[in-house]
């Protein structure tokens, strides 16, 4: 935990800095992967996953009777769990269609914009030590809702060669049939290039390690798109006097337990509340199961003692998290001052973990400062927006000089002739 008390300005930029990761240089290594899918196909991925993850497995598609099974793994509760999140996600991303509107921007000249679902969308969620099935709910809710026609989902196998029941009852829930057990680089260039058995898609989404990372961005060499660059996760604080240390603890350590690469910053104006927070997060990271990751991440991690919310404020936006809770209760005055962050909690009982799971919001959410330039996942990531626009004679009457003067001005006849012979045609049956 590094602790600051008052930093000066000049201070700023290095606290607001992302360690910086050792990461292997990948590129070979994923260039040979995606070559040897392109020539082996299915058979490339068996060998891979024993190669990398020590399991043999017969087929690379889950069959129809795996899925009909999951039902008797997963426990009611869990089941009850996954539909109230699934009711609530599917509310909020439906409340983010939007009806066309048709814009007569000159008289007689109409446009406007309609939205197609991406096609063929995939759908890759990361095995390991915590199976992240509530990302299945984040990204396969939005894709059904704006119709993409092929949805499938790359997963790795466990020894046994079986996918975390989880993970695979959620994708049955949101009618996810095509689900393919492979992982890590491979699985993404399956994605990509396409297999006997793995359809080609058109944009990648999900978490993963720095292979699967990697291999995302070498995707977009094959005009593959991904839902947006990738970093570990992070969460900021920014607490007053009137909160709550314990929930502000509970809240770090449930960020940092992602992983030891995880940042997370606590920024308070109240030197009790920060004192305590500190002693907080002490206690509880002790009894956790992941303590050993927690405790890393919090290596990483800034207390940040400063004199105002506003200037807390200023610090996270220099930040940009990809979450930021905003511990007080009069949050409301503050909302418009926030100009960088993936997504916000407001208030003391809005813990991150809502977002992470139920409320309804998505959890896909940028990272490393990208929170400054991208959005996270919403409907809006599943679709191409298409503009239409029609003039009537009378339109391009009305607008025709000033292509025409403007075409004349780049020294492209050939656009401006476009209008003329138009117009032309039209004085000559006058
Ligand atoms: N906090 C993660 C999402 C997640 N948490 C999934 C728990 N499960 C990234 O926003
Ligand atoms: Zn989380």
């Amino acid at each position: 935990m590094k602790i600051n008390k008052y930093p000066q300005r000049e201070a700023w930029p290095e606290l607001v800095k992302r360690p910086v990761l050792q990461r292997e240089k990948l590129t070979e290594l994923i260039a040979d992967i995606f070559k040897e899918v392109e020539r082996n196909g299915n058979q490339a991925l068996l060998d891979l996953n024993k190669k990398f993850d020590g399991v043999e497995i017969k087929s690379i598609k889950v069959s129809e009777k795996e899925i009909e099974n999951v039902e008797s793994l997963i426990s009611n509760e869990l089941k009850d769990a996954i539909q109230q999140a699934k009711n609530n996600i599917t509310k909020f991303h439906a409340s983010q269609i939007t009806e066309t509107e048709k814009i007569e921007t000159t008289k007689g000249v109409v446009c406007w914009r309609e939205n197609r679902a991406i096609e063929k969308v995939g759908i890759y969620i990361p095995g390991g030590t915590a199976p992240l099935f509530s990302t299945v709910l984040m990204l396969a809710i939005p894709a059904q809702l704006v119709g993409c026609k092929e949805i499938i989902l790359c997963t790795p196998p466990d020894k046994n060669g079986n996918i975390n029941p989880a993970i695979l009852y959620t994708a049955k829930l949101c009618e996810i049939t095509e689900i393919f057990k492979t992982g890590g680089a491979q699985a993404v260039a399956a994605m990509t290039l396409g297999t006997e058995s793995i359809p080609n898609v058109y944009k990648i989404f999900g978490p993963g390690n720095q292979y699967v990372v990697a291999a995302k961005e070498f995707a977009q060499n094959y005009n593959v798109a991904i839902d947006m660059p990738a970093g570990p996760s992070e969460v900021l604080i920014i607490a007053d006097e009137k909160a709550i240390p314990e929930f502000c603890a509970a809240d770090l350590l449930s960020q940092a337990e992602h992983g030891s690469d995880s940042q997370v910053i606590f920024l308070s104006t109240d030197e009790t509340i920060f004192n305590k927070t500190i002693e907080e997060t002490e206690k509880q990271l002790k009894v956790l199961p992941r303590n050993e990751l927690a405790k890393e991440a919090l290596e990483n991690s800034h207390f940040i003692l400063l004199n105002t919310i506003d200037e807390a404020l200023e610090f996270s936006n220099l930040y940009a998290p990809e979450h930021l809770i905003l511990a007080m209760e009069d949050f409301e005055n503050y909302i418009p001052k926030i100009r960088n962050a993936g997504s916000v909690f407001l208030g003391n009982y809005s813990c991150e973990s809502a977002g992470d799971y139920a409320s309804g919001t998505n959890h896909t959410l940028p990272t490393n400062g990208f929170a400054k330039n991208y959005s996270g996942v919403s409907l809006d990531s599943f679709v191409k927006k298409i503009t239409f626009q029609n003039l009537s004679q009378k339109g391009l009457q009305n607008l025709g000089k000033t292509i025409e003067i403007m075409a004349e001005a780049e020294g492209l006849f050939a656009h401006k002739n476009a209008v003329s012979v138009r117009l032309k045609q039209e004085n000559e049956r006058i």
